[in-house]
């Protein structure tokens, strides 16, 4: 398992980028709904965090836009484009699988019981403009992880249990390499925002994937959080190798939770942050927790941060603080995604990990920093400088989209997911 290493798969920003306001409970796309978007300044901010994680950890992959507008969703609906309904339309443009993290669940090969990497894509059904991603995913996961010896990708759990991907699930493990313990975070509905990942999705994951029961820890969510605004766990809270990171309230029972972890995994170092030093509300504004906890060649591990974080002075404080210590995290690293950001998708919304042996990836959606020149060249000359959002469904606007993520399908051979 020596060849196991952790790629990060960022979701290209497409080129229908755009604040509709389509997401309830998620504060900053409703605090956005109407403002005009910049998808080439979205998408370009995009990859260069993809370059520079390439530059420092090695591995980088990506996923494509997936096709937009979905006209099989409108007629699914009765309706054609531009729908009559301003946010059916806004839906069927959505560009929202820019957020990988809600892309899938994956159990690398140590921790199934066949030895293989499993991936269930999310079935997003709490919104629409999500729910319609899954199956354009799923092709996009079969041609990436094609080598049966080694993956298995399932169909997504029955829309009655929302499921919301990797953005609920953690991983705990010695080195990615090993057998790991995978802690699945859940909401409970009937509060004031939807509770996006249902508990029982993630426990048919955790069956689909072969998971060792004994190796897999399930948590309440704090309601409190998803009040706040925290719609998925990662807003709350990050785990890498031996560590989490996490705010003081992401939990409903936060000693139970890390009694439960620590029961499965002994080893487990617990980064906290309290809620006197940084208060829920300003952990969701930065999206501190939002972040990439990478593990580093030289030991130790860092922590890719949105910018906002540096603007706070309670959160540049704290994480100062963090670093002047003797902790697990030696560097903070902040990067510019306002623009997803804007919409409630920080660093961490945008990739998914998967561990897995590079060679055994379709090598089209790893990333180089050749393959980085050739992207930016097509997002440079084909991606809108901007979107108001009124403007979704105008028929210029729509050919110019189709022609945009066809540019980019040809500069990474590609096309077939045309
Ligand atoms: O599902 N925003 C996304 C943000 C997803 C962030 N992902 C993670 N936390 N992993 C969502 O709420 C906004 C779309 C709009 O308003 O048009 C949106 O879908």
């Amino acid at each position: 398992m020596n060849d196991l290493v952790e790629i990060n798969f960022d979701g290209v920003v497409g080129p229908t980028h755009n604040y509709a306001g389509l997401s309830v409970g998620n504060i900053a796309s409703a605090r956005h709904q109407g403002n005009i978007s910049y998808p080439r300044q979205a998408a370009l901010q995009g990859l260069a965090k993809m370059r520079g994680n390439l530059a420092r950890f090695g591995k980088q992959g990506f996923f494509v836009p997936l096709p937009r507008p979905n006209r099989d969703l409108l007629k699914l609906l009765g309706e054609t484009m531009p729908a009559q309904d301003a946010a059916l339309t806004a839906a069927a443009l959505s560009a929202s699988s820019m957020w990988t993290a809600n892309a899938a669940t994956v159990s690398p090969a140590p921790d199934t019981s066949d030895g293989k990497c499993h991936f269930t894509p999310a079935n997003l059904v709490t919104m629409l403009h999500r729910a319609q991603e899954w199956p354009d995913t799923k092709r996009q996961l079969d041609l990436a992880f094609a080598d049966p010896d080694h993956f298995v990708v399932h169909d997504a759990v029955p829309p009655s249990y929302g499921d919301e991907g990797a953005a609920n699930h953690m991983r705990l493990c010695e080195q990615h390499g090993a057998a790991g313990v995978e802690i699945f975070v859940y909401g409970r509905p009937g509060a004031k925002f939807p509770a996006r990942q249902h508990e029982q999705a993630s426990r048919a994951v955790a069956r689909l994937h072969g998971l060792d029961p004994e190796a897999c820890v399930f948590i309440e969510q704090s309601p409190v959080a998803i009040e706040a605004g925290a719609f998925h766990n990662d807003v709350v809270a990050v785990a890498n190798q031996d560590v989490i990171f996490a705010h003081e309230c992401a939990f409903a029972d936060r000693q139970g939770a890390y009694n439960a972890m620590r029961a499965a995994f002994p080893a487990l170092q617990v980064v906290e942050v309290p809620d006197s030093a940084v208060p829920l509300d300003e952990a969701i504004a930065t999206y501190l927790f939002n972040a990439q906890l990478i593990s580093l060649d030289t030991g130790g591990m860092a922590l890719v941060v949105p910018e906002e974080c540096r603007q706070s002075a309670r959160v540049w404080q704290w994480c100062e603080q963090m670093l002047a210590g003797n902790g697990p995290i030696r560097e903070i690293i902040p990067v510019d995604v306002k623009q997803s950001m804007a919409n409630g998708g920080g660093p961490a919304c945008l990739r998914l990990r998967v561990v897995c042996d590079p060679a055994h990836v379709d090598p089209r959606f790893l990333l180089s920093e050749a393959k980085a020149d050739r992207m930016e060249q097509a997002i440079t000359a084909h991606w809108p400088d901007q979107i108001d959002p009124d403007d979704l469904g105008n028929p210029a606007l729509t050919e110019a989209i189709i022609s945009a993520r066809r540019h980019l399908l040809q500069v990474l051979d590609l096309e077939e997911l045309g």
